[in-house]
């Protein structure tokens, strides 16, 4: 029974690596065809499209056990923001911190972190795997994002969650430093498997990780799982945001859809 499904699947797996590779080969003759689809332009789009095509998207990722677990659970990136409203939010054990979440939705809300520990919670371990060329398995416990839109209830315009975290980069060239940002489509929104996460390894999440709390979304890389979440901003396009790409590292060429 396995068989016909395996062999249609290496058959789109084919098909798909080909697309990619003519995409990536800038074939235009091919793109500016009518019967090509306009999504298959791009290399970004074709990635998103080729995981929707193989039910990756709404697929589970892999989950591990407690005897995977990585020894220690690098940082990366920021791992110690010294923006003053975190240090001083930081300093009471984030006992003031609210997760605002607004934009395109009918109830904004403004949850304490206790709030969000009383919610139905979720654990998973997993593996991050950050473009740089490392990975680590962590268990991450927290609230399904899926059960924060039930309740903010997004509008229908709505199609991204952005997130708007604390710590920032220095922008350079005298211009102000930037807040690191993600953003993720209403699929991801309601994946099972994205949680915003309080703890890793069972132990209150580390300031290294992303304290209070951080993105888990777990069939992308490492740069969209976003730390030191502070607002989540619902929104029909990225026309306002920064450089107009999603994310802090897309605006500067990473891909949006970062799919493993
Ligand atoms: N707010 C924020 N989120 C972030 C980053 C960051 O610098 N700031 N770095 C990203 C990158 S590139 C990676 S690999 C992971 C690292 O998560 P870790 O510090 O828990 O290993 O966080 C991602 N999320
Ligand atoms: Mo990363």
């Amino acid at each position: 029974m396995s068989q016909p499904t395996s062999t249609r699947r290496n058959l789109l797996v084919r098909t798909a690596s080909g697309l990619a590779a003519m995409t990536l080969a800038g074939c235009d003759r091919l793109g500016a065809t009518e019967w090509f689809p306009k999504v298959l332009q791009t290399g970004e789009l074709l990635s998103q499209s080729v995981h929707q095509f193989l039910g990756g998207r709404r697929s589970m990722a892999q989950e591990f056990t407690m005897a995977d677990l990585s020894p220690t659970f690098r940082g990366n990136g920021n791992t110690n923001p010294q923006v003053p409203q975190y240090l001083a939010l930081a300093r009471n054990q984030f006992a003031d911190w609210r997760l605002v979440i607004d934009g395109l939705v009918e109830k904004p809300a403004a949850l304490s972190l206790a709030q969000l520990k009383a919610m139905p919670a979720r654990t998973q371990i997993t593996r991050h795997d950050c473009v740089e060329g490392w990975s680590a398995i962590g268990q991450w416990t927290g609230v399904p994002l899926a059960q924060l839109m039930a309740q903010v209830v997004p509008k229908p315009q709505a199609r991204f969650v952005v997130f708007h975290c604390a710590d920032t980069f220095g922008a350079g060239a005298g211009r102000p430093d930037v807040s690191y940002y993600e953003s993720i489509d209403m699929d991801d929104a309601y994946h099972p498997q994205t949680i915003l996460a309080y703890a890793l390894n069972g132990a209150t999440l580390p300031v290294t990780n992303g304290a209070p709390l951080r993105l888990r979304v777990e069939r992308q890389l490492g740069y969209k799982q976003a730390k030191y979440l502070m607002r989540l901003e619902l929104v029909e396009s990225f026309a306002a945001l920064q450089g107009g790409k999603g994310g802090f590292w897309e605006d500067r060429g990473y891909q949006w859809y970062a799919g493993i």
